[in-house]
């Protein structure tokens, strides 16, 4: 029996990095232990699993997936109740972001944060493209910067087009899992090949990205680092979510504003117009940036929030 960690998932076919630093191509024959029955796919990019080689040939086949730390989902299809893993046993989340080339907004951030506070997963922002940002670019690039550590998420800058951010990078990832998610166009593939140039991954060019549907990832891929860990590439997904968000519970994700409404004055306050909010106070003396509080109402009024 040799054990070994999922690096990629294709529906049946799965990509294991084994313990004695071999790649087997495993299948699944017969039934498996495991819990999540309700997910389309039972083994996920991250999962450690028990595994057999089959007799003379390269393949092998899958006996048991061992316990999950945590698992990230997304919704299987915007029809469907059933979501996808796309990715177990995840130490930290990572979200590249750009200021331009694609411009990421501040709701698709926030977005990212509150699933990332759902799941107690912590999460990074990653600054990619400095090289391409003029003056006004730089400016919303040190606003976005100083509101986000101000309620304590890390952030780092980048630019793979001149190497630099790096090795700031590689001490963070340094001997854990972490999941790469952003919008198409980011920059994630590019960072993976800076980490790992072995990889010699696929990236698509700037203007190719204005056309629709494309997308040059398609399965979350795990790739091992050279310098230790692994670091997980998603496609530019949009519905990454969590365990279906109550609309009276959202912004218990959004650290500041629970800080703030443990004074407001009734404690079913939603912080919309009720009256001794001290969000809305907060807000308006300028402790809570009006940014975040807008997102805040934005998800509040979106009827995707279980988007999971
Ligand atoms: N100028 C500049 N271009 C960059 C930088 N990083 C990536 N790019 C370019 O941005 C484009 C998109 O990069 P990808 O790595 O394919 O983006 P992705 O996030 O993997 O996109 P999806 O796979 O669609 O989710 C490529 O043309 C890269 O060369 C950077 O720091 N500066
Ligand atoms: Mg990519
Ligand atoms: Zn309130």
């Amino acid at each position: 029996m040799n054990r070994g960690i999922v690096l990629k998932s294709t529906g049946s076919h799965y990509k294991v990095l084994g313990d004695d630093g071999k790649i087997a191509d495993c299948s699944v024959k017969g039934k498996l232990r495991i819990k999540e029955l309700r997910n389309t796919n039972p083994i996920a990019v991250g999962d450690n699993v028990l595994y057999e080689m089959d007799g003379k040939n390269e393949s092998a086949v899958i006996s048991e997936v061992l316990d999950r730390r945590n698992y990230i989902l997304r919704k299987a299809s915007n029809l469907s109740r059933h979501s996808q893993i796309i990715a177990a046993n995840v130490d930290q989340l990572f979200l590249m972001i750009t200021i331009i080339l694609p411009e990421t907004p501040v709701e698709f951030i926030d977005r990212f944060l509150i699933t990332a506070e759902a799941y107690r997963v912590p999460a990074t922002i990653l600054i990619n493209k400095t090289d391409l940002y003029g003056e006004d670019e730089l400016e919303k690039m040190d606003y976005l910067e100083s509101m986000y550590n101000k309620i304590g998420y890390k952030s780092l800058k980048l630019s793979l087009y001149d190497n630099t951010g790096l090795e700031s990078l590689q001490v963070q990832l340094k001997d854990k899992i972490t999941l790469l998610s952003g919008n198409s166009g980011v920059g994630k593939t590019t960072l993976l090949n800076c980490l790992n140039p072995a990889l010699n991954l696929k990236t698509e060019a700037i203007s190719d990205y204005h056309k629709q549907g494309k997308h040059t990832t398609t399965f979350p891929e795990m790739h091992p680092m050279p310098f230790g860990g692994f670091v997980i590439d998603t496609p530019g997904i949009k519905g990454f979510g969590v365990v279906d968000m109550e609309k009276n519970e959202i912004y218990h994700f959004f650290r500041e504003i629970f800080l703030a409404s443990k004074a407001c004055r009734f404690n079913n306050c939603l912080h919309l117009d009720e009256p001794g909010c001290s969000v809305r106070e907060a807000v308006e003396k300028g402790d809570i940036d009006f940014l975040r509080y807008r997102s805040y109402l934005n998800i509040m009024d979106s009827d995707d929030r279980k988007y999971r």
